[in-house]
């Protein structure tokens, strides 16, 4: 049975193997390394002969640890159990999170979640005793944080089946976010690929201070990079403000590093982080690290000189940072918190804010609750309570149980906090909102990390801002979007009041945390009578079958299923909310794909034409109609293409409904590779314009498959409706292996092949 936990051991060896595989990357380099490449290339399957170039060489890495939370692991356990093995070969766990609806409070909401989910509870249950996971029961807290608080360590490499899985970087591990395809692999035993990532080198200075969070850190980059900025970088952080940041601090500002499309982010270990570990009863993985610390920081000669090691520096100025607030619509919408009064008058966003959430696995710290609760303080001395749904999310139950223990829940409670389940809730759309109806514009701020449309409560005319805690509690008590804490006085009682900034909180509680309630169930010491249950009845859970191989044919004439215009996510292409019921049952969630898509072809989000029928209908239709009669398709999209979520249905969904092709002009990482693993062909545009090319009744070809080779272009054909031809050039960046993984029909076929199954 393998062991689950971090243990100093396990450590020791992840290390002592460091050091030693670092030794052999130094001798070929030459160079200074920064810590992300210490960490990563101290992880590399073969030092000795691997092709070390970033933003080009394709890395083969043996992470330390797998983590999936319940909407992705289902499917990830149902592609294990196609690879034939009989136990994971890495410490993996599983965390139930997301499924949770959020309606009247964590009690009453725990209790309905249990009875719905029952089935799919018992799957993931069963299928961790009888594979060697480790399983965190619901209500035991949100995926990253029950990681950081007892799996995460400096120098430690992880991969997740969750975007967010970057949060263990804030103690100071490389941790990518992957689909289950990917999880599937390591949890087989065989290396993780991953695209050597191009270095973002982020200098803090300074300090911060009064209103000032590591929130805000995170939000200005975003503002910075873009949602598309990090694509394959790994942001690093490093500087004297780096080290003026709380353990949990640094943990929010990698969680939200997703939304750079980064490949994850990373800060040095120092003393927070120790104390972290200490707090959070590994004293033994801190005293090590301390021992090691050599290879949890950059060489000296990179930060002394980081233009010269990193392919880009940004620098930010703790002590001068503006609280930020960014939305609707995209997390890289941002401003500082003085000038979105201008803005929203401008554009018209709702004035009145009708929600307010802060938590989630982003932030929900001891130091975030705190400081909340300070100003709470503040506002009910003044007669103040909250008049809109002010809504918590611990990350954990440890959390949860520390917050109760030391008072701040019973002052957030006063002041008119509704206290939700530890998972996910309202972060995912599963919040149940009575308020406002369906399709009615309004502003809800929170504290998470997205903010697309229709992400919280399932409306897509709700425009959410996100920004820090403290912000959104000031929001919530302000109530308008042009209000500015900062600045502004509140009217209460005929008097006006003004908060003071939030007092310093301390990162940990002085007390200890509260040990955690029995959330967790370890691996069956003897799994051979351990049965997984998958009903054939079932309308949640389906065992899957194999995607068929190639057929050595190039594409012909394939219709052109959507043309997206603008963003088009993983949220977009699968939506989440009610559909997170379907996440186990692949033919069931495929109705819901480009369900928020809007496509250039059709004035109705998610309908599309069906060009054989002529008519216009639900997108997911139009595709199972064109795979009923046998035929393939592509789909057509923009730029930062599959943006967001690791969720593999995105590109399990085309896989099932016959897509054979994803053109677009840029791709996010995750869902890229997430396509090629299920065998579709991701391809861009080499010349970017070539997509307003692409009408409606178009039909393209797809030539010259049999020579696809790595580096070398695709040509495609556009047959346009009245017989005229143009030929367009593609570009792809499968390796000889992904190209493996096309020809076999998917990486997991592939992998079935190799192990002669
Ligand atoms: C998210 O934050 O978008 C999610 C929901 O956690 C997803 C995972 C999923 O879709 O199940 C993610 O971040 O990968
Ligand atoms: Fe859950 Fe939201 Fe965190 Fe995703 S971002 S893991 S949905 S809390």
């Amino acid at each position: 049975m393998p062991k689950i936990e971090t243990t100093p051991e396990l450590v020791k060896n992840a290390y002592e193997s460091m050091r030693a595989k670092l030794a052999t990357v130094r001798e070929r380099l030459g160079r200074p390394l920064s810590l992300a490449e210490k960490v990563l290339l101290g992880h590399l399957d073969d030092p000795k002969s691997a092709e070390l170039e970033p933003g080009k060489s394709y890395l083969l890495l043996r992470p330390d640890r797998v983590a999936m939370q319940d909407a992705t692991a289902q499917m990830a356990i149902l592609q294990f159990m196609l690879s034939g093995k009989t136990e994971t070969a890495v410490p993996s766990t599983v965390h139930c999170d997301h499924l949770i609806r959020a309606h009247s409070g964590a009690g009453d909401d725990m209790n309905v979640a249990m009875d719905e989910n029952k089935e799919v509870y018992d799957f993931l249950s069963s299928a961790a005793k009888k594979y060697g996971m480790g399983f965190w029961k619901p209500g035991a807290g949100i995926i990253h944080q029950v990681v950081l608080e007892n799996y995460a360590f400096p120098g430690g490499m992880m991969i997740g089946t969750d975007s967010h899985t970057p949060n263990a970087g804030g103690l100071g591990m490389v941790a990518c976010g992957v689909g289950g395809a990917d999880a599937v692999d390591v949890m087989a035993g065989f290396p993780w690929e991953v695209l050597y990532p191009k270095r973002i080198g982020v200098k803090l200075t300074g300090k911060m201070g009064g209103w000032t969070s590591p929130k805000d850190v995170i939000v200005r980059l975003c503002g910075i990079l873009t949602v598309k900025g990090g694509t394959n970088a790994i942001v690093e952080y490093f500087g004297e403000g780096a080290r003026n940041i709380s353990c949990t601090g640094k943990a929010t500002i990698t969680n939200m590093g997703a939304e750079l499309g980064a490949t994850c982010s990373i800060f040095p270990f120092d003393d927070a982080m120790d104390r972290y570990l200490r707090a959070t009863d590994r004293a033994g993985v801190a005293d090590l690290a301390k021992e090691y610390k050599d290879l949890l920081e950059a060489d000296a000669e990179v930060e002394a000189d980081p233009e010269k090691y990193f392919d880009q520096v940004v620098e930010i100025d703790l002590s001068t940072l503006e609280p930020q607030i960014t939305g609707p619509h995209s997390p890289d919408r941002t401003r500082g918190i003085s000038e979105l009064a201008a803005e929203a008058k401008k554009e018209g966003f709702a004035e009145n804010v009708t929600a307010a959430l802060i938590g989630s696995c982003t932030n929900s710290s001891y130091e975030d609750i705190s400081r909340v609760v300070d100003l709470a303080q503040q506002a009910l001395g003044a007669g103040l309570k909250a008049e809109i749904p002010f809504l918590i999310t611990p990350g954990s139950d440890n959390i949860f149980e520390t917050i109760k223990r030391d008072g701040q829940m019973e002052v957030l409670e006063k002041v008119g906090a509704t206290v939700l389940a530890n998972a996910c809730g309202p972060c995912i759309g599963q919040w149940q909102r009575d308020d406002v109806a369906k399709g009615t514009k309004n502003s809800i701020v929170s504290s998470f990390n997205r903010n697309f449309p229709a992400r919280n409560d399932g409306n897509p005319a709700t425009e959410s801002f996100i920004t820090s805690p403290e912000i959104v509690f000031a929001l919530a008590m302000g109530r308008k979007l042009s209000f500015n804490p900062l600045t502004d006085e509140i009217p209460v009682g005929g008097k006006s009041f003004k908060f003071k900034a939030p007092a310093a909180a301390p990162d940990l509680p002085a007390n200890g945390f509260v040990a955690p309630k029995d959330g967790y169930q370890a691996p069956a010491s003897d799994a051979s009578n351990v049965e997984v249950k998958v009903s054939p009845e079932s309308d949640r859970l389906q065992i899957l079958t194999q995607f068929p191989a190639w057929d050595g044919k190039d594409y012909e004439k394939l219709p052109v299923l959507l043309k997206a215009q603008g963003k088009c996510t993983t949220d977009h292409i699968s939506p989440a909310g009610t559909w997170l019921k379907y996440r186990g049952h692949l033919d069931n969630i495929s109705n819901n794909m480009f369900l928020g898509a809007k496509n250039a072809f059709s004035e109705k989000l998610g309908f599309g034409i069906n060009v054989e029928t002529g008519e216009e209908a639900e997108i997911n239709k139009v595709a199972r109609d064109y795979r009923d009669r046998g035929m393939r398709w592509v789909a057509v999209g923009d730029e930062n293409y599959g943006e967001g979520s690791s969720r593999e249905h995105a590109a399990m969904e085309p896989r099932h409904l016959g897509g054979a092709a994803v053109i677009v002009r840029s791709f996010a990482r995750i869902h890229q590779s997430n396509l090629k693993k299920q065998g579709i062909l991701p391809l861009t545009f080499a010349d970017p314009v070539d997509y307003d090319k692409i009408d409606a009744r178009d039909r393209i070809s797809i030539v010259g498959l049999a020579g696809l080779a790595p580096g070398k272009q695709v040509d495609a054909i556009i047959h346009k409706e009245g017989g005229e031809q143009i030929k367009i050039k593609l570009n792809h960046t499968l390796n000889d292996e992904q190209i493996a993984w096309f020809k076999a029909g998917s990486a997991l076929n592939q992998l079935r092949n190799e192990a002669g199954l």
